[in-house]
């Protein structure tokens, strides 16, 4: 399967991360890629498609404030990875926040997204990675393409960062879909962690439908968003749709949820489907707890090819690094009917 990677994407390289009240070395660590880029080797750049299908997702505050943090943290006179503090709960009116520390707290939600020296980078080129991917299929006609996006996307929502995520690939991939008139898009959202960026930025969005399969958010993170209620709002009311697992579920939980969605998705006509794949639902992720094995990703993938649509895979988590790139490649396999 025709993929994309830019090695500028392991200059993103945070240190470490809070975790259960302790410093910890971070998990998304650039040897993710690196793992993944030796299980499928015919990875090529990405060209550069601009800042323009950014803009379609995110706002110029937030862009501004991500491509200038690290710099604005050293002016400060601080050294290592940018870090906020504090948070608002509610942001109840948009001030010209001078600080850096309180430009961290407004743009994230929470504290486990350091902003490095070679953020701004990676995720530019991480998200050109999801661009060059859908230009792929448009020019060759192919009907799969892969986007080695690391840093990921899905928690990253219109203007703000969390959870290892900076720029909503996934997000940016469909906009442009439907730009291009390849619409109506689908999102399948199939990593542990629901993907709050995406169906934040979709919320209200009749024309993308967003499905999420993932931990139930009663007991993880990203804890705020998820729940099987939350159904869209206005005018998308209907086109979320949120699958909540407990935790331990394996293949015969998740299969029958990719079932429901998948069953929802064909029912409401997409014409293509954007997969947000992450691989820490495989049962030796360190920071996940469900029991997929490298051969279920097999099955998940030739279960929605069966669906019959062109589909774009947009990498997100996956921590088990030792396994993460065999892990990939049984997906890919799946969809490509291996
Ligand atoms: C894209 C994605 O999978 N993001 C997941 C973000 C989860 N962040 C909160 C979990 C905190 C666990 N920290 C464990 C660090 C172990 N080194
Ligand atoms: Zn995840």
């Amino acid at each position: 399967m025709k993929g994309f990677f830019d090695p500028r994407q392991l200059g993103h390289a945070p240190a470490r991360e809070l975790h259960n009240g302790d410093w910890v070395a971070y998990a998304e660590s650039p040897d993710r890629a690196l793992a993944i880029q030796r299980a499928a080797p015919d990875l090529e750049p990405p060209r550069d498609f601009g800042m323009a299908p950014l803009l379609a997702v995110h706002s110029q505050g937030y862009l501004d404030f991500l491509a200038g943090a690290h710099d604005a943290w050293l002016a400060a006179g601080r050294s290592g990875d940018a870090i906020g503090y504090a948070f608002p709960i509610v942001r109840r009116r948009p001030l010209a926040l001078d600080r850096i520390d309180a430009a961290l707290g407004a743009y994230s939600y929470d504290a486990g997204t350091p902003v490095a020296a070679g953020t701004w980078d990676g995720a530019y080129w991480s998200a050109q990675c999801a661009l060059a991917a859908l230009d792929w299929m448009v020019t060759s006609g192919d009907t799969r393409a892969f986007a080695l996006c690391r840093p990921p996307g899905h928690h990253a929502g219109a203007d703000y960062m969390g959870g290892y995520c900076y720029l909503n690939n996934a997000a940016i991939a469909a906009r442009e879909a439907q730009r291009r008139g390849l619409g109506p898009v689908a999102v399948l959202d199939i990593d542990y962690h629901h993907g709050n960026g995406t169906q934040d930025i979709f919320y209200r969005d009749p024309d993308v439908f967003f499905c999420s399969i993932h931990a139930d958010p009663r007991s993880d993170y990203p804890f705020y968003w998820g729940h099987a209620d939350e159904t869209g709002e206005d005018a998308g009311t209907g086109t979320t749709l949120n699958l909540p697992l407990p935790r331990g579920s394996g293949l015969a939980g998740f299969a029958a949820a990719l079932d429901t969605g998948l069953a929802a998705i064909a029912g409401w006509g997409a014409r293509l489907l954007v997969v947000s794949f992450g691989a820490d639902t495989f049962e030796g992720d360190p920071i996940s707890h469900f029991k997929l094995r490298q051969a279920d990703y097999t099955q998940l993938g030739a279960t929605i090819a069966v669906l019959g649509l062109p589909v774009l895979v947009i990498m997100e988590g996956g921590y088990a690094v030792d396994a993460l790139g065999d892990n990939v490649a049984a997906f890919l396999d799946g969809l490509d009917g291996a």
